[in-house]
């Protein structure tokens, strides 16, 4: 058995989008216990303190792109950082908003790439993040993280991208905020996406087996990137953008036990956590006990537990 080692990053990351607050999620997480409730589950964790990427910048006019500037630099900074980490154990990201992961995914899958796996990336949120600087609407780059990551056009004065991630290798849950263009280019590409009336429908386990079981078919990794909002409001409201109708507590946890159980992941980004909005603490220890169900925490093991 190897080491079970976490490193833990925080990317406070504020400027991917306007409304302040998400700066103070990687001290909320270490505030919730992480690393302690890591420690219970056998996995040590090494923390590498905050990444000193530009925290907050003034407002750029509606329907401009909002704090370019300052994206491009963590992105770059979070590039390093979770290329480097991943040769040192299982980086948990503390956002921060989504735009960190312009840089985290890109880190893990250069990482990937020189042990020659496929990276997949697996997508909890409400909202896919496909647009680019031109489709955008709001200016926000938190909206954007996919389309980078994937190659898509329209990234100028971005670092360029040594291991772009295919785009049939990405699976979105959770969606229920849909902008037209980003529709447009989910379909072309030719990504998986499950939305809520899917889950409705056949339940959140289906489709997310038959998803790992191409991971595993392909020998590839997995990065789990999961947005606050992928929550139903109800149990998670420190989050900016709430969208009603997530993802309720137990499918939140069954996909956090199916992703532990399957053994693919290697990377995780937590994000979109605004602790100014959170209502004593329940959104950050929710939070953690996602990732408690992620690394392992279960009433009886599955696989070993029986009857006789
Ligand atoms: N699609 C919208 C945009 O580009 C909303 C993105 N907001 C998020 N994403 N919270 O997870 O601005
Ligand atoms: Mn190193
Ligand atoms: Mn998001
Ligand atoms: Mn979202």
């Amino acid at each position: 058995m190897g080491t079970q080692n976490c490193i833990l990053i925080g990317a406070g990351m504020d400027c991917g989008k306007r409304r302040r607050g998400c700066v103070m999620g990687p001290d909320a997480y270490r505030t919730a216990g992480l690393a302690e409730t890591l420690a219970e589950l056998g996995w040590q964790s090494e923390d590498r303190g905050n990444v000193p990427g530009p925290v907050w910048v003034e407002n750029a006019p509606t329907g401009e792109v909002h704090a370019l500037a300052e994206t491009i630099e963590w992105t770059r900074l979070l590039t390093e950082a979770a290329e480097d980490a991943m040769a040192h154990g299982f980086p948990i990201f503390l956002g921060g908003d989504h735009a960190l992961s312009l840089g985290t995914v890109a880190g893990v899958a250069a990482h990937a790439k020189r042990e020659g796996k496929p990276q997949f990336v697996l997508w909890l949120d409400a909202h896919p993040d496909i647009n680019t600087p031109q489709t955008t609407t709001s200016g926000n780059l938190h909206g954007t993280p996919i389309a980078y990551v994937t190659g898509q056009a329209g990234f100028e004065g971005f670092p360029e991208l040594k291991a772009p991630v295919p785009p049939e290798n990405v699976c979105f849950i959770g969606l229920r905020s849909v902008d037209a263009p980003e529709r447009a280019s989910i379909t072309e590409a030719g990504m998986t996406a499950i939305d809520m009336r899917q889950i409705d429908e056949s339940g959140i386990a289906a489709p997310l087996s038959e998803f790992l079981a191409r991971v595993e078919a392909a020998g590839g990794v997995l990065h789990v990137s999961l947005d606050v909002d992928f929550l139903d409001p109800s149990i998670a409201p420190a989050v900016g953008t709430t969208v009603p109708g997530g993802a309720t507590f137990r499918e939140a946890h069954l996909v956090m036990e199916m992703l532990h159980d399957s053994g693919l992941v290697t990377s995780l980004d937590m994000v979109e956590l605004n602790p100014f909005l959170d209502d004593r603490g329940r959104t950050a220890n929710l939070m953690v006990d996602l990732a408690a169900s992620l690394f392992g925490r279960r009433v009886f093991d599955r696989r070993t537990h029986s009857h006789s």
